[in-house]
């Protein structure tokens, strides 16, 4: 049987949507097929794969990932903090290394402990060594879909060894695309007085702007000041997933028409920095997004401690760098609104220089499961442009 593709029938037959990869030797072939068969995103990190997918759940569409064992490593935070607190459906095709035949002894460990690591982490998953086992992959996206949780496919090179096809199809298109990179060196002047305005200040300048609009808000103080100066359905509060907000941004602005805004952070972008050149690799496909990146240069939430974006690291130029042509920096409010309202449609980025400092607000008093409901209904009733 040619097991690579009987997989991607039993996953076309789920009605999933995107593929979201990153490859694997051992599976470059289901890959490659993928890439043929659904809408393909690759990742550049296996983690910002599970923030896109929630993101794409939360707008009503479906994705499967394809990674290498050691990404679930890479992976684990955001699986647990985002996808399983907030029972996301991300069913994930794992190219389960170190187990069988393997020739790199790095690989052994992850592969080696996987399994006790999701049984710990209560992660459903299934192993798939046979041929015969083809099945169970239908059994485990039926399961991911019923329980509503991220299911993890286990597949041994074993599985793959068994597949029998008659032409090996090129793994890359031949010839390769044209090879350019963008280069601009075209920022706005970097500002080099003192900043104004809170974070807080920042967000009720803007709140006009993303009222009744879908907005996904950073981890931390930021969501909470947001909630406190506009609550409203289509605000996705992050309850934790460091660095996922411009990830689960990107895969809402992937299935929907709607404008979509992130409030991001410094440190929290500085962590999966990665997912502006993911952002820029679709970014025909997100024109609706807009970052709105609040740059206090510090880790307000846990203290005001200072990240490498306070004195070393200019974000605009990291965000043009990684491929996102449509920046600006703003500090002041006037700046703020021209910025918002005169940036051409993105993707792109608002990065807004504020004051490391934190309102005195209170918690968010929803559950993560009503944050998601909440959100999921606005999108479909009643966010508007
Ligand atoms: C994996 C992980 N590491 C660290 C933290 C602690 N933490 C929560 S918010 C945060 C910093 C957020 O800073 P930034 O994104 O710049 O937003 P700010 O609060 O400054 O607006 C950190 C380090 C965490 N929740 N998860």
């Amino acid at each position: 049987m040619d097991l690579e593709k009987k997989t991607i029938e039993l996953i076309k037959s789920f009605n999933i949507d995107f593929a979201l990869t990153l490859p694997c030797a051992k599976i470059k072939r289901l890959i490659y097929l993928a890439a043929e068969s659904f809408t393909h995103i690759p990742l550049s990190r296996e983690e910002e794969g599970i923030g896109i997918a929630t993101g794409i759940h939360l707008a009503g569409k479906r994705s499967i990932l394809m990674i290498q064992s050691g990404g679930i490593g890479n992976s684990l935070n955001a699986l647990l903090s985002l996808a399983m607190v907030y029972h996301i459906p991300i069913p994930i095709i794992i190219s389960w290394r170190g187990i069988y035949k393997e020739g790199i002894e790095a690989q052994i460990p992850m592969g080696k402990y996987l399994p006790a690591i999701l049984k710990a982490a209560k992660i459903p998953f299934v192993e798939i060594h046979k041929a015969t086992d083809v099945m169970q992959i239908e059994q485990a996206l039926k399961t991911c879909y019923e329980k509503s949780l991220p299911t993890a496919i286990l597949i041994s090179p074993e599985f793959w060894e068994k597949s029998k096809f008659k032409e090996e199809e090129p793994i890359i298109k031949s010839p390769f695309p044209e090879r350019s990179i963008y280069f601009n060196i075209g920022l706005t002047e970097a500002i080099l007085s003192k900043p104004t305005l809170t974070r807080y200040q920042a967000i009720e300048i803007l709140s006009g702007e993303i009222q009744d609009k879908i907005v996904i808000s950073n981890i931390g103080i930021p969501s909470k000041e947001l909630f406190d100066i506009l609550d409203q359905p289509s605000n996705f509060y992050m309850l934790g997933s460091f660095g996922m907000a411009s990830a689960i941004g990107l895969g809402v602005a992937l299935c929907t028409e709607k404008d979509v805004f992130v409030i991001d952070g410094d440190a929290s972008l500085l962590t999966n920095p990665n997912i502006l050149g993911t952002i820029s690799q679709v970014g025909d496909r997100c024109q609706n997004l807009t970052i709105l990146l609040m740059d206090n240069g510090t880790c307000g939430s846990t203290g005001n401690q200072l990240t490498i974006a306070y004195k070393q690291v200019d974000l605009e130029f990291l965000a043009r760098v990684y491929g996102i042509k449509n920046t600006l920096k703003a500090d002041l409010p006037e700046e703020i609104l021209r910025g918002l309202r005169t940036l051409p449609k993105g993707p792109r980025l608002l990065q807004i220089i504020v004051k490391p400092e934190n309102a005195n607000v209170k918690n968010i008093p929803y559950t993560a499961r009503q944050i998601k409901e909440r959100f999921q209904n606005a999108l479909l009733f009643s966010a508007n442009n």
